[in-house]
């Protein structure tokens, strides 16, 4: 199937990180023409896709009604603003931002997780499927293998989250900061325009803005998120989001209780044959290009997988488990898994069946 695809937001880091997929490395459908949507102060730069030249074009709905299926990697707003026009004519519509993760006509989508509930029916009223929050995506892969498993009661998450979670100008903030402390010797501790202390050589237990309840924005959207995909409502679970140095590369440090016996080397054997999850522990051999003892975020930068590693029992809970996660918040976190649910319904029939409608 030859698609032709556009992605809204393609100057922003999980644009770009679309971008890469899509002109290097993705194996799915084959892209017929690539249009690139940004604000009007990117547009007219020009990128090399495949030997053809791409024009980024200023957002606009007549243009984006050429699209078989647009990849929103935009700004709630953006997506709030342009999608359900889209979605009235019929274009599938993957929204990256939180604007209609929790509607409750929006399937919200990990391919490996719950792509079996996306339907041409399912769809066909209103097309638009959410692409969850970065720190969601790797956490409902490892829960729902070990639901199906050992059938789980509650969850408590850690997050240690990079900087290009808050896009470029996290990315840009952490470098000038960590500049200024080697140039400069200064490490004052104050805000800047995108985080609310200074971030190089710090810590910072707040991704995004403090609710009523005292969670976190990002929190909050961890809880839910998880909730609705695993079709767990009142599923317990406790997460705290923490901002760290790093680039790129999301970590999770993950504390579960189920029902059932568990021990570390069954649940090893069950990640392990999750599609997309691959277990690294003390066992793993150092291979060229591959990891030993347990993957950090700088090591899954730029990989597909989400790696689990330091699986071990503990005894806080009745059969309890505690391990670590961590994946490129930017693909799978991201754009890979937009471009995955784009590639589930091509594959199912659903594009196709959008466009002779
Ligand atoms: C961060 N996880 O690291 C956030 C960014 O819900 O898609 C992504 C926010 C979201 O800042």
């Amino acid at each position: 199937l030859e698609l032709t695809i556009g992605i809204v937001g393609a100057t922003g880091v999980v644009g770009q990180t679309a971008f890469d997929i899509l002109a290097d490395d993705f194996s799915g459908f084959k892209v017929k023409k690539l249009k690139m949507y940004a604000s009007r102060s990117s547009a007219g730069k020009v990128f090399n896709f495949r030997n053809t030249k791409v024009t980024i074009e200023e957002i606009q709905l007549d243009s984006m009604l050429e699209c078989d299926a647009l990849l929103f990697a935009t700004d709630a707003a953006i997506s709030q603003e342009y999608i359900p026009k889209l979605a009235e004519k019929g274009i599938l519509c993957i929204d990256k931002s939180s604007a209609f993760r929790v509607h409750p006509d929006v399937p919200l989508v990990v391919p490996e997780v719950n792509g079996h509930t996306l339907s041409y029916e399912k769809i066909a009223k209103f097309p638009v499927i959410a692409s969850p929050n970065c720190c969601t995506i790797p956490l409902v892969m490892v829960l729902k293998a070990l639901d199906n498993e050992f059938s789980l009661k509650r969850a408590i998450v850690s997050t240690y989250q990079s900087v290009s979670g808050a896009g470029k100008p996290g990315v840009e903030t952490l470098t000038e900061e960590t500049q200024n402390f080697f140039v400069n010797q200064d490490l004052t501790c104050g805000k800047s325009d995108v985080f609310p202390k200074s971030i190089a050589f710090n810590v910072m237990p707040y991704v995004a803005g403090i609710l009523e309840n005292g969670d976190t924005d990002e929190e909050a959207k961890i809880i839910a998120e998880t909730r609705k995909i695993l079709e767990k409502v009142n599923l317990p679970l406790a997460a705290t989001s923490v901002r760290v140095p790093t680039f790129v590369g999301h970590g999770e440090s993950v504390t579960l209780e189920f029902k059932n016996k568990v021990t570390a080397k069954h649940v090893k054997e069950i990640l392990a044959k999750f599609a997309g999850l691959r277990v690294i522990d003390e066992s793993s051999k150092l291979e060229e290009d591959d990891f030993e003892l347990f993957v950090t975020p700088r090591e899954a930068h730029g990989k597909d997988e989400v790696y689990v590693s330091r699986i071990r029992t503990t005894d806080v809970f009745e059969n309890g488990i505690s391990l670590w996660i961590v994946s490129d918040n930017l693909r799978k976190g991201a754009a890979l898994n937009a471009i995955q649910v784009i590639n589930h319904c091509a594959l199912n029939g659903t594009i196709i069946s959008l466009k002779r409608k």
